[in-house]
């Protein structure tokens, strides 16, 4: 058992159920919404330079280069993007500013294309058992509240496991947004072990035929050894229990930590062969353009993404609507 040592703390602290931004408005509307700052960080600007141009030059791609550059897409994005403005005025295929922006848009676009995969539940799987990973405070126990949620939309019976077994704290978080959402978690005392947490959840999980399993885990750097070692250790009794399991491992990245997103997937994807990413925070950062770099980088698949604090915050992922929406600007 577990003490609720700071549950009125933490209930004024978590978000209630409602999302942060309007439900009804559809996926394109709330990504729109929640792309305010990237896209004034991004696209704004850059229509800024380039729309309206009657001709185009070299030192127009080199001023896009530069806008690219510090809006998080990353070097190699931008250098790629670059070259293929560059080949396109030396075949004279970009007439005027327009022309540019729809290369932009296109080259972007084709760019997230092959992250975008649905997460598909297999039948077969009871439970379908989903490790979800990163450092701190980026957004891996509210995601997993999210996509508890949006599984049981789908009429999936869900369980969690409270792994993140550092702070009471943690549990609490967890334990709060099941309750309210009427989830059922298994969860130990603060200090457990996460493997043994993970594991008695498992066992319940298969003995009620549950179609999802998500676990959490605890916050740590990639640079925290033996802590990695620790997660290699979880996984390991996971597929100890089912060798067909995890059967996803997500990584949790905070858009809002820009180019350093990067390095925290590279180092969990080593240790830990992931599955593929969250990106959270998406509404609240200008560094939204991170995504590319993401999507170039490390070529998995980007399930969902993070728009708010509220419990229907977590979208599917579409590469389409969410270009449609970066460059959805008032010209
Ligand atoms: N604006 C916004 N806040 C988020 C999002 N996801 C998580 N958060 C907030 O980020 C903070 C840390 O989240 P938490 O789930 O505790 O992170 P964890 O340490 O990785 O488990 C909390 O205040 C969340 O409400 C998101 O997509 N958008
Ligand atoms: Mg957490």
């Amino acid at each position: 058992m577990f003490k609720f040592l700071k549950r009125k703390e933490l209930l004024d602290e978590i978000p209630n159920e409602r999302s942060t931004v309007n439900n009804k408005t559809g996926f394109f509307n709330r990504i729109k919404q929640s792309l305010q700052k990237t896209r004034h960080q991004l696209t704004e600007n850059l229509a800024n330079v380039i729309l309206g141009k009657k001709a185009v030059d070299t030192e127009l791609i080199e001023e896009i280069e530069d806008l690219l550059l510090t809006a998080d897409v990353g070097p190699t994005v931008a250098e790629e993007i670059i070259q293929c403005l560059n080949s396109k005025l030396a075949r004279n295929q970009l007439a005027d500013g327009e022309a540019v922006w729809e290369v932009l848009k296109q080259q972007l676009r084709e760019l997230l294309q092959p992250c975008e995969h649905t997460l598909v539940i297999n039948p077969k799987h009871k439970p379908t058992v989903i490790l979800v990973v990163g450092v701190n405070g980026v957004g891996k126990t509210t995601s997993i509240a999210k996509l508890a949620h949006y599984f049981q939309k789908q009429g999936k019976q869900v369980l969690l496991a409270a792994g993140d077994t550092f702070r009471a704290a943690a549990t609490e978080q967890l334990t709060i947004w099941a309750e309210r959402n009427h989830i059922p978690i298994v969860a130990q005392h603060q200090g457990a072990d996460s493997a043994s947490v993970i594991y008695d959840a498992f066992q319940a999980a298969k003995a009620r035929k549950f179609d999802v399993l998500i676990a959490d885990t605890a916050g740590r750097l990639p640079t925290q050894h033996n802590l990695m070692r620790e997660l290699q250790k979880v996984k390991k009794v996971i597929h100890k229990l089912d060798a067909t399991a995890p059967h996803e491992i997500m990584l949790v990245l905070d858009a809002g930590t820009g180019q350093n997103a990067l390095l925290q997937a590279e180092s969990f994807n080593k240790a830990l062969a992931l599955s593929s990413i969250i990106l959270t925070k998406l509404d609240g950062t200008a560094k939204g353009g991170v995504i590319f770099s993401i999507a170039k980088k490390l070529a998995l698949p980007i399930r969902f993404v993070g728009l708010g604090e509220g419990i229907d915050d977590l979208q599917a992922f579409s590469a389409q609507e969410f270009v449609r929406a970066l460059f959805a600007i008032e010209k």
